[in-house]
């Protein structure tokens, strides 16, 4: 069932490079209302256990490194279908194979510093917000 709320961050480097606000440009004339939202830095603790699912994959390590290298802004996202109609707003992991206009294909540099997070299922998204936010900071 489609549910009607997503989980994002603008990771490090969309940060670093100023992008904050193009991209979120993007995501509110994309039809998401913000619900939450925070600047904030995960510690290499943090980073490990919100991606926890890839702990066997070769790339873990940095992974894991580049998301707690600087700060974030990490949001959840409000709109009908929210998780499908975000990744594909994104685009593709590796942003080589992102679509035209999507946010990965403008602002990201490689697969590993790909500009943004997006949630893979309602389950997750739900895990996700609920790992960055209490209850009194989601409206
Ligand atoms: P996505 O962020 O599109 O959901 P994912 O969940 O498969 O992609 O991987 C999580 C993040 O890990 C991804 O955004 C960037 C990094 N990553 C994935 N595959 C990688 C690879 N082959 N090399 C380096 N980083 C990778
Ligand atoms: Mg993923």
């Amino acid at each position: 069932m489609a549910t009607n709320r997503t989980f994002t961050m603008l990771k490090p480097d969309s940060v670093e490079k100023g992008y904050i606000g193009a991209i979120l440009e993007k995501i509110t004339a994309a039809g998401f209302k913000i619900a939450a939202m925070k600047m904030t830095q995960m510690t290499v603790a943090d980073a490990k256990a919100f991606y926890a699912v890839h702990s066997e994959r070769p790339f873990f390590g940095e992974l894991v490194e580049f998301m707690s290298s600087g700060p974030i802004v990490a949001a959840i996202l409000e709109k009908n279908n929210a998780v499908e109609d975000f990744r594909v707003l994104i685009g593709a992991t590796n942003p080589a194979d992102a679509a035209e206009g999507t946010i990965r294909k403008l602002y990201a540099s490689s697969m590993g510093e790909n500009a943004v997070h997006g949630s893979d299922s309602d389950e997750n998204a739900a895990i996700e917000g609920a790992f960055h936010f209490s209850g009194r900071e989601v409206f």
